[in-house]
């Protein structure tokens, strides 16, 4: 265990330090945040590979006493350093992304192009490489009886940790927080798209049993058919029906109660920072307007903790960088919610 003891947690956190400004080592600290600086297949606005940096940087300001969950970070919070490799890897094939997106808007036909074709190629042999790092590294954290928690990068990156999180656990479901279903099967021809993570996760992963999606608001009628033939493997509240419920005098308590409801004992979290309110994130790679309040998302993920069920795990992906680090603010603020909300969910026997 990491010398607390002269640890003043009411004093500005040291920059020395890891994040949050906490002193603890790797070995020292339950949880392991895993910063993975991806971002090849973005549809829309750039920037996600470098928020792990941002949301690093603004987690020093956060103030580490929370009087519900006081002790929960002395268990030990401890983030890896951004991997220079992946992070140059993203950078390449996201060029070679954008020229393929630019010569398939024009309507150009991807067969008759072979520096097109091996573009593609690139790209989904570069993805397939990287969900293997992400399950490699994650599944040896978890070897070590680690908490794991996944900092995109886009929504494409935790696809390998699921994997390990099946295999160390059992069955498990997936609460999805996000504007957008993520359905789509090989989106702009790239197979692990950001938009594909759900439907690869659904095809991949056996012990995936359910995915619970809430806050949808932009979809595709494939990706609603999809769910409409999935025998409630993929259930969606989407977010039009949360609010319908909310103006006719319903509770956000009632309906977090059937959000829980249709979750299994072991719960992984994706939280998809644009299924907020994009007030909140407003440099996300695919902004929607509508979304929740982050006090919504944490009664929600309270009301998981207090029916007993277990978070195993969780990823927070998809935040944009700005110049007055608005949206790492907030993602700091919800990673160290995750970070707390885990421990919690998991006592030391
Ligand atoms: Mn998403």
């Amino acid at each position: 265990m990491a010398d607390l003891s002269k640890f003043d947690i009411n004093s500005a956190a040291n920059p020395n330090n890891n994040i949050f400004g906490l002193p603890f080592s790797e070995e020292e600290a339950r949880v392991v945040i895993l910063p993975i600086p991806w971002e090849v297949t973005v549809s829309y606005g750039a920037g996600t590979a470098r928020s792990a940096e941002h949301i690093f940087k603004a987690s020093l300001q956060i103030d580490l006493f929370d009087a519900e969950m006081p002790d929960a970070w002395k268990q030990g919070y401890y983030m890896r350093p951004i991997n220079p490799k992946i992070l140059l890897k993203s950078d390449f094939l996201r060029k070679e992304a954008e020229l393929y997106i630019d010569f398939i808007s024009k309507e150009q036909v991807v067969e008759e192009n072979t520096f097109m074709c091996k573009s593609l190629k690139d790209i989904n042999e570069g993805s397939a490489y990287l969900n293997q790092w992400v399950y490699e590294q994650t599944a040896e954290l978890l070897r070590k009886d680690k908490l794991v928690g996944i900092l995109g990068g886009d929504h494409s990156t935790p696809l390998g940790y699921w994997k390990a999180i099946g295999e160390k656990y059992g069955d498990f479901g997936i609460l999805q927080i996000d504007a957008h279903c993520d359905l789509r099967d090989a989106y702009q021809g790239f197979k692990y798209s950001h938009a594909s993570v759900a439907y690869n996760g659904i095809k991949e992963i056996p012990q995936l049993s359910r995915i619970v999606q809430v806050g949808i608001r932009d979809f595709s009628q494939s990706e609603w058919e999809f769910i409409c033939n999935s025998n409630y493997r993929v259930v969606a509240f989407k977010d039009r029906d949360i609010k319908t419920r909310l103006y006719e005098g319903e509770t956000w308590k009632s309906i977090c109660d059937d959000i829980v409801k249709a979750l299994p004992e072991k719960v992984y979290i994706s939280f998809d920072i644009d299924g907020l309110d994009p007030k909140l994130c407003p440099n996300t790679g695919t902004p929607v307007h509508g979304g929740f309040d982050n006090q919504q998302i944490n009664y929600l993920i309270r009301q998981i903790i207090r029916s007993g069920r277990q978070v195993v795990g969780f990823d927070l992906v998809e935040v944009g960088i700005s110049e007055l680090s608005w949206d790492s603010n907030v993602a700091a603020r919800e990673l160290w919610h995750l970070c707390n909300f885990m421990v919690v969910s998991n006592p030391v026997s």
